[in-house]
């Protein structure tokens, strides 16, 4: 048998100046929330948008599906705003920026990519509830409280990438695909 090697997903990435605003924005919320875990480097900032699992690779099949489903859509630009930071009460060592409403595109993106990938016969993961958040922090040993920020970072979301991560090579990622909104 061949074991998982690869996490599948879509993920919205920042672009080079969000993702700068959001490090100044990370290393405030490292300084007053402290709880210790590792840092993510900002290169690796991202937000899941559909997790598509655990694969052996290269699942070059899956792959080409979910690149075909991406490029039939359609979906708007749509802006983002992140404007709390915090720990999921089931999974406390992970510590996050997030959303305090669901933002309407972000759910419109979701939804477009969850219809195009039934289409290609793909299901998405559901073993967990959908939080936008995008991961600061891993192994923390305290959780961050529930904050809200006093001044919101606002994302504009001009597209969005299929990405794999490595499982055995310390889940390095890898871009498969880019498509651009609108
Ligand atoms: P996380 O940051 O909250 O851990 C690559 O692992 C990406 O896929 C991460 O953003 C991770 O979210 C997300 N991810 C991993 N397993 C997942 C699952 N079972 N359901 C949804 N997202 C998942």
């Amino acid at each position: 048998t061949v074991l998982p090697r690869w996490r599948v997903f879509f993920a919205l990435w920042p672009d080079d100046d969000t993702r700068a605003r959001i490090t100044v924005l990370a290393d405030r919320l490292y300084q007053c929330l402290d709880g210790g875990g590792r840092r993510l480097r900002p290169q690796r900032y991202h937000l899941t948008l559909q997790f598509l699992g655990e694969h052996p690779e290269p699942c070059q099949p899956l792959l080409d599906a979910a690149c075909r489903a991406a490029t039939r859509m359609r979906v708007p630009p749509f802006e983002l705003v992140l404007d709390r930071a915090g720990s999921f009460r089931n999974r406390a060592a992970v510590c996050w920026l997030g959303c305090s409403a669901m933002p309407t595109g972000l759910q419109a993106l979701r939804e477009a990519l969850r219809l195009a990938l039934a289409r290609e016969s793909l299901r998405v993961h559901k073993d967990r509830r959908f939080v936008p958040h995008l991961t600061l922090v891993r192994d923390a040993s305290q959780p961050w409280p529930e904050t809200a920020l006093e001044e919101p970072l606002c994302w504009q979301v001009r597209g969005f990438s299929l990405m794999r991560s490595d499982m055995e090579r310390q889940f390095a990622y890898g871009e498969v695909g880019k498509w651009t909104l609108g």
